[in-house]
């Protein structure tokens, strides 16, 4: 078991100093985590002690940040097992890894008539640029409904999933109700019929030991921030062969081997995908990030989640009237998206934070999933490694104290 006490000590903003009147119970890493100092430090001592631009300068300092910006990438190569560094493409965030797709491999290989399968628990980063693919050529989207638990009903995936789909894009891990997806399976469902794949990664590679190598995914996405590493920086995995084949997305500086005022040639992978100066300190910090999350333990991290999120369902239910969506623990990530009654979750979410307690109210990005639902919204509780039985113990103490306020 993690040992979570001197977890806790490695993030700065868990220390009693930095809330003093009620301590900070942190409950929407779902959202985006909180930093360790490893992560806040490489950043520093980037922008204090070596700050320049990447593959430009020929003097030291450059090299240097080039050299650190290089080693993070491979740093992230190796956490996700990607067989080649160059398969690495550093982008904003979980979403622009989307849109990269959807737009250089989408303009490239969608047609009229083609579909695009996607399932009903997708977070907006993963329906909309799909749908203005699909706008733009004339191509459909279909969805794999989830059933009343929350869990994908691959019933009629056969029918979904046919030789007219190009892709089947899906979510490892859904960021409402927690379901963790039969990733290998559908991937090997898609491959059957000869459709590409892409994960969206943004809730798993945070949690969870992923390789993409086992998976035989040919895209995957995730964020920095969800895994205690710094926004604006993201990763984009997509299988060499297919990243050499695609055309850029973006065009600038760095992404060039050759400018004239007629034409253009590409610069290698992965840079080719990396057009203008891109966020350095950031990329240094998620370098950081992988070596404190592989120093913790990913397996580690993975079994103290369900631990926790066994433990939250058990105290959840005693609190009256509660609902919380999506498939019991053993199935489930540590995310529990849950209503009170017939409470607005704004409500709920605004009461809690009066007790220093942090979760977010609202779709969470996925309006499909809530209106099939019938709901406009939930509150959402989220956990890492970071959060104690204790923080959840407290979460359910300011829900009575909820309930008492509404007279319920
Ligand atoms: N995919 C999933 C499954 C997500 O949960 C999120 C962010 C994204 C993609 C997009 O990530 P971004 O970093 O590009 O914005 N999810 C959430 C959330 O659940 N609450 O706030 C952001």
């Amino acid at each position: 078991m993690l040992d979570v006490a001197k977890i806790r000590a490695d993030f700065p903003i868990l220390t009693v100093e930095s809330y003093p009147d009620v301590p900070l119970v942190f409950l929407d890493s779902a959202a985006s985590s909180q930093k360790p100092t490893a992560v806040l430090e490489a950043m520093d001592t980037y922008l204090r002690t070596y700050n320049a631009n990447v593959h430009r300068g020929i003097y030291r300092l450059s090299e240097d940040a080039t050299n650190a910006y290089e080693a993070a990438r491979a740093k992230v190569a190796r956490f996700i097992n990607a067989q080649d560094a160059a398969e690495v493409i550093f982008v904003r965030n979980a979403t622009e890894g989307f849109n990269l797709v959807a737009y250089s491999w989408g303009e490239a290989n969608i047609s009229a008539g083609d579909e695009i399968l996607l399932t009903e628990m997708e977070h907006h980063a993963n329906i909309v640029p799909w749908q203005l693919l699909a706008q733009r050529k004339g191509a459909v989207v279909r969805y794999v409904p989830f059933d009343e638990n929350g869990v994908l009903d691959l019933s009629n995936l056969a029918e979904l999933l046919t030789e007219r789909t190009k892709i089947f894009s899906f979510t490892a891990v859904s960021n409402v109700f927690g379901t963790i997806n039969p990733v290998k399976q559908l991937i090997a469902a898609a491959k059957a019929v000869g459709a590409m794949t892409m994960i969206d990664a943004a809730q798993a590679v945070p949690h969870m030991p992923i390789d993409v190598q086992d998976f035989d995914c040919d895209f995957l996405a995730f964020s920095g921030h969800k895994m205690c590493g710094p926004t604006g920086i993201g990763v984009l995995y997509g299988k060499r062969e297919l990243l050499e084949a695609m055309p850029p997305f973006m065009g600038g500086g760095d992404m060039i081997r050759r400018v004239t005022l007629e034409k253009s040639t590409w610069n290698d992978l992965p840079w080719k995908f990396e057009a203008g100066t891109p966020s350095i300190a950031e990329g240094i910090g998620l370098g950081a990030t992988v070596d404190y999350l592989t120093h913790v333990g990913m397996a580690e991290i993975h079994a103290y989640e369900q631990y926790l999120t066994h433990y939250a369902l058990e105290a959840l239910s005693e609190v009256p009237g509660l609902k919380v969506w999506g498939p019991p623990a053993s199935q489930k990530a540590g995310v529990a998206a849950f209503t009170l009654e017939k409470l607005h979750p704004h409500d709920i979410a605004e009461l809690l934070d009066k007790d220093g307690i942090a979760v977010r109210a609202g779709h969470h990005c996925a309006m499909p999933l809530h209106k099939k639902l019938g709901l406009a919204a939930t509150t959402r509780a989220s956990f890492y490694l970071y959060t104690t039985p204790a923080e959840i113990d407290r979460l359910v103490e300011g829900l009575h104290r909820v309930r008492q306020i509404f007279r319920l």
